[in-house]
């Protein structure tokens, strides 16, 4: 997958349960990280838009954490068939999070 600001561009938009390897190139100007949330949908919030980690943590939400410019980093994760959010909430210079300039995606897991 590419990260540019504020997109995740997905190679695939579905793919099979089980161990799966993401490789993310960070092709911005900004650290972008990709959390995932099971279960999809919105990414829950507080007031002010920033991420409810209590509710993320109870969703079982996992993450690549982030990383700078110009690199790649790779995670391999178990998914069970499912719907998941991939997100980043790494801070825009603007204060605001990347999510809510729009970074988010759907994979879907069968
Ligand atoms: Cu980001």
């Amino acid at each position: 997958m590419e990260l540019a600001d504020y997109v995740i561009n997905l190679d695939h938009a579905a793919t099979r349960a089980g161990a799966v390897t993401f490789v993310a190139h960070n092709i911005g100007t900004e650290d972008h990280e990709v959390a995932f949330l099971p279960g999809g949908g919105p990414v829950p919030t507080v007031p002010g838009g920033e991420p409810d980690e209590a509710a993320l943590e109870a969703a079982g939400a996992f993450e690549l954490e982030a990383f700078g410019p110009g690199r790649t980093c790779d995670a391999t994760f178990v998914l069970d068939p499912g719907t998941y959010t991939l997100f980043c909430v790494v801070h825009a210079p603007d204060g605001r999070t990347h999510l809510a300039h729009g970074m988010h995606a759907t994979l879907t897991v069968t």
